[in-house]
């Protein structure tokens, strides 16, 4: 049985040392899974790989920065507010025009969020922050859920995700207008590897018309109870305690610190 101490040394070789050290694929021979064969390590062979890590991967498990994965420039503005006590520097897509488009083929907000940030990671060799989030109203089966950005067909589209958003409400009885955000941030390290994850929710309800100016989306439509206002209408101060990306960003953020240099 190996020790807690040594499994997340072991985790560091299989995941970001073995593909690209054939020295250590030799030392594991064979076919088959490595992460099993390293954990039925003889005795002889498992202190020489343990040392051969050590030298090896003294500052590769280290974040130095982080890329925040969004193209979205909204939610990048609030992600770089809520990773204010982070103290690494934070960079974003902007910064690296070979980034490739992501395909959000996910059906759950935690497929999305893992693709983007694996994806990305992977291509920049970076860590990577991504998140996926959006709207779920119960009474609408989920709608929009994760087609959020695309509810009315043209991505992005603000003022028709909106419409589209009341039109399918007309006929929903009054008690029946809760909705509630998501969000899940993921973070993954420069090999693809998902090393942190966490999901955020803010429950409101619809209202009736859009009110107010602040923030994005359907931010002008979603009333929180407690206020008897929207998102539109509260100060920017307020989303940045309740929001769904507040709540997952605060659970996340411990999980950042134990990799920072
Ligand atoms: P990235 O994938 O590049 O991050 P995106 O806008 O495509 O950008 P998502 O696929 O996660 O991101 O879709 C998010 C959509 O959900 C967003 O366009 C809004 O319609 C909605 N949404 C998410 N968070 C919101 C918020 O805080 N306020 C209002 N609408 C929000």
């Amino acid at each position: 049985m190996l020790s807690r101490q040594v499994e997340p040394t072991l985790r560091i070789i299989t995941n970001l040392l073995i593909p690209v050290s054939s020295r250590l694929v030799r030392y594991a021979g064979g076919q088959g899974s490595l992460r099993q064969r390293f954990a039925s390590a003889s005795s002889d062979v498992l202190p020489k790989l343990l040392v051969m890590c050590m030298v090896m991967n003294m500052n590769t498990d280290r974040m130095e920065r982080l890329v925040l994965g969004t193209r979205n420039r909204h939610k990048l503005a609030e992600l770089r507010e809520l990773l204010q006590p982070l103290s690494v520097p934070l960079l974003d897509l902007s910064q690296f025009p070979q980034a490739p488009p992501v395909e959000e083929t996910g059906s759950t907000f935690e497929e999305n969020a893992t693709l983007k940030a694996t994806r990305w990671s992977k291509a920049l060799g970076e860590w990577v922050l991504a998140e996926d989030s959006g709207l779920v109203v119960p009474a609408l089966g989920g709608e929009p859920g994760v087609l959020s950005a695309v509810y009315a067909g043209r991505h992005g589209d603000d003022a028709a995700n909106n419409r589209l958003l009341l039109e399918r409400l007309a006929q929903v009885p009054e008690e029946h207008r809760q909705a509630y955000y998501v969000c899940v941030a993921v973070l993954a390290d420069p090999t693809g590897t998902v090393r942190a994850q966490a999901q955020g929710r803010c429950h409101g309800r619809i209202a009736h018309q859009g009110r107010g100016t602040h923030g994005f989306g359907y931010d002008p439509l979603f009333e929180i109870p407690e206020y008897h206002r929207t998102f539109g209408e509260l100060s920017p101060l307020v989303k940045r305690v309740l929001s769904h990306r507040a709540r997952a960003l605060e659970k996340l953020l411990p999980q950042l610190q134990r990799f920072l240099p």
